[in-house]
């Protein structure tokens, strides 16, 4: 379909707007901070859509002072156009549940958020909501408030505010804090996902600008090298074996983009999206490039006599040693499954990957042989390491599996009912013993962690396996583990409803829980996807008032409000680490489920400590300070 076919009247009208607002969480998923930063993503969605019908060059995201966010670009503007309905379309791109281009078959399907749901949505979450579009010569505004408008129309027809030569759109709202937990943008995750954006489409500017800081925060995103620029960046500080290899296509009316490179690493890191979107759980495009990438090396070293007749295929995982990849399909009717809706489900895209990566890789691969060397090299080395860990894995099975209770670290609980036990992974001998002492003996076990666990990201499986309080883990969790080799792994068998680390408010304490969700996010991400995980928030200070309640704070912010709202002398006693509190203390801060304050582990946390991980062990130590900092304000209360 061309540009032009688009006009006010293929815009379908299905429902109003009372349901987004009694059950929110059906439409963006939860009203959490990541429900939050979801509006602005529907939002920017509509931009790059523009961009993709190849009508916008720039966007502008701001994150203003008062909390609200701006979204501005300069595409053709929404059509202000009177709709045969008898208000301008744009009223109704506002006020009607699925109303938009996207969900029209006549126009044209793109990009769209987690559930496709549209400005509608965001528009009945705002407190307010105004729509500035410069198109025809005119600035035209509408204006609402919790989704209703609060301007009334003229024949149906919008106010014009002035005068200009310019076309675009323009968007300010103020998420509903009667809706939300917390109304404050994660400045992190924005910045990600339009560093994303901008990966995925390299003709396009965005430029950030968070003006609630003091002093302004402004990055401009443009990527010209596109998804091979996202993979050079990735692999920034690992050894590459080749340079970054492209390769784009069509096939069955669906258009394929893949960029690779392999590092001198043992993991894999194969990332999907379709219509822009990142498909978490991957899905059929995945599927076919994994089929593809396996077929054709294999085949290749069969050719090359580097594997003989009577030598097995390599896996899969084999030929995806050390390979970094982004696979990026646009498919005109993408349907999506899963958990949380991010894994790609069309069939045809299957196909069409595979057949596209056959193709190309066998021309790119028949003129530099001396690369796809290299490459089978990486599925060689992995291939004696399975060999080897196969052997490891079967040892330290059947040695280990009977001496555990032996092993005296883990004080588990006294109950075998699971949906009412918890496990508390505590850093540090003393804050265990103290722990030990204070716990809730029937439900709470506690298994202490010294010093620093392994690095699983650059440990080998069978390293990881051999670690002691690693074996002990997983033995106490009951289920196994799951790696690239075969799953045993098996969530039923799960000892303890709620895994809780416990580590100090301070840079170790971070790092060993960075080291312990890449942990779970790469052998146990059920785990994590199943909300088993998470994160204790032990208090940072105690106030003692010279009259009044004693009470324990929790961040800076709470120190902050405590200072403003009590106007008593008082002594303030800050906590370093677990172990300065007594086990009554200990007990009535971060054990009792009554009072404590825990933070659930989503599947983002867990993939970015994976991702930070690499980070941490690499840089020095002011880097790591910067990603602590700005992630240790995040808390929810257990409930
Ligand atoms: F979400 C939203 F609707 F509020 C929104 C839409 C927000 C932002 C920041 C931008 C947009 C938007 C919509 N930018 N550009 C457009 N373009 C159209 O809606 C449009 C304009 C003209 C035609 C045409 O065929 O003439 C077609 C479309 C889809």
């Amino acid at each position: 379909m061309g540009k032009n076919t688009y006009d006010a009247e293929s815009i379908t009208v299905l429902e109003g707007l009372e349901a987004v607002r009694k059950r929110p969480g059906m439409y963006i998923g939860s009203v959490s901070t990541r429900g939050l930063n979801h509006l602005v993503y529907e939002i920017l969605d509509n931009s790059v859509d523009e961009h993709l019908a190849g009508c916008c060059t720039e966007i502008h995201v701001t994150l203003e002072a008062d909390g609200s966010a701006t979204v501005s670009d300069n595409g053709r503007g929404i059509p202000v156009g009177m709709h045969k309905k008898g208000i301008s379309a744009e009223r109704l791109v506002f006020t009607t549940l699925h109303a938009g281009g996207k969900f029209d078959n006549t126009a044209y399907k793109t990009s769209g958020g987690l559930h496709g749901v549209g400005s509608s949505v965001v528009n009945a979450l705002s407190t307010y909501l105004t729509v500035r579009v410069k198109t025809g010569g005119f600035i035209y505004e509408d204006k609402y408030e919790r989704g209703n408008p609060t301007i009334e129309l003229e024949k149906g027809l919008l106010p014009v505010i002035g005068k200009t030569k310019e076309t675009g759109t323009w968007i300010n709202f103020l998420p509903d804090d009667t809706i939300f937990d917390k109304i404050r943008f994660k400045e992190e995750d924005i910045k990600n996902r339009l560093h994303e954006t901008a990966y995925l489409n390299p003709g396009l500017t965005i430029y950030y600008e968070d003006k609630r800081k003091d002093e302004p925060e402004k990055i401009t995103f443009h990527e010209p090298d596109g998804i091979v620029g996202y993979i050079k960046d990735m692999n920034k500080t690992s050894e590459a074996v080749h340079d970054v290899i492209y390769f784009s296509g069509k096939n069955d009316n669906i258009e394929i983009e893949v960029a690779f490179q392999f590092i001198n690493e043992f993991h894999e890191n194969v990332m999907g999206f379709c219509n822009n979107i990142y498909t978490l759980e991957g899905g059929t495009h995945i599927t076919g490039f994994k089929t593809a990438f396996t077929n054709i090396i294999n085949t290749y070293a069969r050719e090359l006599g580097i594997l003989k007749d009577k030598d097995q295929n390599f896996t899969g995982t084999d030929v995806r040693n050390g390979l970094t990849a982004v696979v990026s399909i646009k498919h005109s009717d993408p349907r999506f499954e899963g958990q949380t809706k991010t894994k790609l489900d069309n069939q045809d895209a299957l196909k069409a990957v595979s057949k596209v990566t056959n193709d190309e890789l066998e021309r790119y691969f028949d003129r530099n042989v001396e690369i796809l060397k290299n490459i089978i090299a990486c599925a060689e080395k992995a291939a004696k390491l399975r060999k080897s860990e196969e052997k490891a894995k079967t040892n330290m099975l059947t040695k280990q599996k009977f001496s555990f209770d032996s092993n005296g670290k883990l004080s588990n609980c006294e109950s075998k009912d699971a949906s009412k036990c918890e496990i508390f992974i505590v850093e540090g001998d003393s804050a265990g013993g103290s722990a030990k002492m204070a716990r809730n003996r029937m439900y709470q076990a506690i298994l202490p962690i010294r010093g620093k666990i392994l690095n699983v990201e650059k440990a080998s499986i069978d390293k990881v396996l051999a670690n002691a309080e690693i074996k002990t883990m997983i033995y106490a969790f009951g289920c196994g583990f799951s790696e690239g080799y075969g799953n045993d792994f098996d969530i039923t068998k799960l000892r303890y409803d709620k895994i809780i680390i416990m580590a100090d408010a301070d840079v170790d304490g971070a790092h060993i829980s960075t080291l312990l969700l890449t942990l779970f996010f790469r052998f146990m991400p059920e785990l994590i996807y199943e909300g088993h995980v998470y994160i204790a928030m032990p208090p940072l200070y105690k106030v003692i008032p010279s009259k009044g309640e004693e009470e324990y704070l929790y961040n800076d912010e709470a120190l902050e409000k405590y200072k403003a709202t009590h106007n008593v002398s008082y002594k303030l006693q800050r906590y370093k680490g677990l172990g300065e509190m007594d086990p009554e203390q200990l007990w009535e801060t971060t054990l009792d489920p009554a009072r404590r304050l825990l933070k659930r582990v989503e599947i983002d946390d867990a993939k970015r400590a994976s991702e930070v991980t690499e980070l941490l062990m690499g840089l020095e130590v002011p880097p790591r300070r910067t990603f602590i900092y700005e992630n240790a304000n995040e808390a929810e209360l257990d409930v």
